[in-house]
């Protein structure tokens, strides 16, 4: 597929960097953009040569949010028909393997929850989060009313989703929205390091490190639990956990097959 509103690049062979590509519109997130970004992550998850997966933008805009001008005419029975535009975002929550977002400049209503499904949130200290949808009139659409308070709490979230205004890089680290606060010029870098790191490590483990932290946000402690003891119980059964256990014990570094 030829994709024209996102590029994709490989680092150190095993990182896929996905940069969103509509500069003229803040990357303003279109059908066209989530339909080319959900098959560029499922053919990256698909691909045993990747272990890890950065979702990016521009240093101005990670994304403005869902495009404005290509929504303001539609009538009820068109976005509701046509599911408009989150039909694709089911995709990127069934990516399996780790995904980062490398957020610079605004991310916001629909960027802000492109970012927020990520597993997590690299910022440079230029990013402004918000959910300003309702100076639109409208309500946040793709998660924002449910993943914000998940992770910033009711206080901030009604705060932001009700006044519409942004939360700077520090506060979001300080909220915990994102997880670093880098130097725009030092952002790319510490993704990257952050990404290879991971693909260094089992991606067994770490595909299963994801869908366990997942399940925290729907189950109960207890099925949660459970959830996380059968499959540290089941990672006994991989080559992966003899090797890490055997280079610990034998002081040397583990080399991972993936199996
Ligand atoms: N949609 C379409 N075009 C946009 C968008 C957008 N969301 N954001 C910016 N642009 C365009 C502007 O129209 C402008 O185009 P032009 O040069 O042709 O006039 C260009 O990008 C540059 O923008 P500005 O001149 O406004 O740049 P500023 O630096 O002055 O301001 C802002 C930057 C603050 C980001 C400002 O552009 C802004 O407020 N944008 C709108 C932000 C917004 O309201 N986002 C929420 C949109 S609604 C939403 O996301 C709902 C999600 C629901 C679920 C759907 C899933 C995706």
């Amino acid at each position: 597929m030829d994709y024209e509103c996102i590029t994709t690049r490989i680092e150190g062979d095993k990182v896929a960097i996905i940069t969103l590509n509509r500069p003229k519109q803040l990357n303003a997130l279109n059908n066209q953009l989530m339909d080319e970004l959900g098959h560029a992550l499922q053919a990256f998850d698909a691909d045993s040569a990747i272990g890890c997966m950065v979702i990016t933008g521009s240093e101005k805009a990670f994304a403005a949010g869902a495009d404005i001008t290509a929504m303001a005419t539609l009538t009820f029975a068109e976005a509701y028909r046509g599911d408009f535009i989150t039909r694709n975002w089911e995709t990127i929550r069934s990516v399996r393997k780790p995904v980062i977002a490398a957020v610079s400049g605004f991310a916001l209503g629909g960027g802000c929850e492109l970012a927020m499904m990520c597993d997590f949130i690299i910022a440079s200290d230029t990013a402004k989060f918000g959910q300003p949808e309702i100076k639109l009139g409208v309500i946040p659409g793709a998660g924002g009313t449910q993943r914000l308070p998940r992770a910033v709490g009711k206080a901030k979230a009604m705060d932001m989703a009700l006044t519409g205004r942004m939360m700077d890089a520090v506060e979001a680290e300080r909220a915990g929205l994102v997880s670093r606060v880098v130097p725009y010029d030092k952002l790319m870098d510490e993704v990257l390091g952050a990404a290879l790191m991971i693909c260094g490590f089992s991606q067994i483990a770490t595909m299963a490190t994801k869908e366990t932290v997942n399940r925290a946000f729907e189950s109960g402690l207890s099925d949660g639990l459970m959830f996380e003891r059968r499959l540290f119980h089941a990672l006994f059964a991989t080559a992966d956990q003899k090797e890490g256990m055997d280079a610990f014990v034998n002081k040397r570094r583990a080399e991972f097959r993936n199996a």
